[in-house]
C-alpha cells in the first residue's frame, strides 16, 4: 500500500510538474530544455503535440524570450552519419501524436541567455497555421551533454 501510494505521489508530481498546454484540438505536454552544454552554444527544446482533431495542422513558428532564435530541426541518419538540417514548417497530421525528441524533430535554441539554468521555467510561443500562438512553459533539465549537439 505504501509503495502504491507513493508511486500514485510520484505520479502526481510528475504531472505537476509538466503540465499540458491546449489550444483549439492541440495539446502541447512533456516540454523542456536541454541546457548548452558549453555557455553560448545552443540549448535544445523538445515536447510532444497531440492532435485530437480531425484536421491537419501546421507548426510554423516558435520563438522565446530566452533566446535570439529558434530554428525547427530535423536529425538525419544518412549512411551511418547524423546530422540535422533545418525544416521550415512540421505538419501535425490529424489524429496524431508528434514527438519533438532527441535524436529526431527539435527545436535549436541559439544565443540563450542566462535564464537557461536546470530548474527554470522558460515561456514558449508555438505558432501553428490553423490554431495560432500556443504559449506553453518548458523547464530546463540538466544532464548529460547533448547526444545531438552537433555542429550547426
Ligand atoms: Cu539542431
Amino acid at each position: 500500500m505504501n509503495r502504491l501510494l507513493r508511486t500514485l505521489s510520484i505520479l502526481v508530481l510528475t504531472l505537476v510538474a509538466a503540465p499540458a498546454f491546449a489550444a483549439g484540438s492541440l495539446t502541447v505536454s512533456d516540454a523542456w530544455i536541454r541546457p548548452p552544454a558549453v555557455a553560448g552554444r545552443p540549448a535544445a527544446l523538445y515536447f510532444t503535440v497531440t492532435n485530437s482533431g480531425k484536421t491537419a495542422d501546421e507548426l510554423q513558428s516558435i520563438a522565446t524570450p530566452a533566446a535570439k532564435t529558434a530554428q525547427l530541426h530535423q536529425t538525419l541518419h544518412e549512411n551511418g552519419v547524423m546530422s540535422m538540417k533545418k525544416v521550415e514548417t512540421v505538419e501535425i497530421p490529424a489524429d496524431s501524436v508528434t514527438n519533438f525528441a532527441p535524436m529526431g524533430l527539435h527545436v535549436m535554441l541559439f544565443t540563450p541567455d542566462a535564464s537557461l539554468v536546470p530548474g527554470a521555467k522558460i515561456p514558449v510561443t508555438l505558432t501553428f497555421k490553423t490554431t495560432g500562438p500556443l504559449s506553453i512553459e518548458a523547464e530546463v533539465k540538466a544532464g548529460k551533454p547533448a547526444a545531438d549537439s552537433h555542429k550547426h
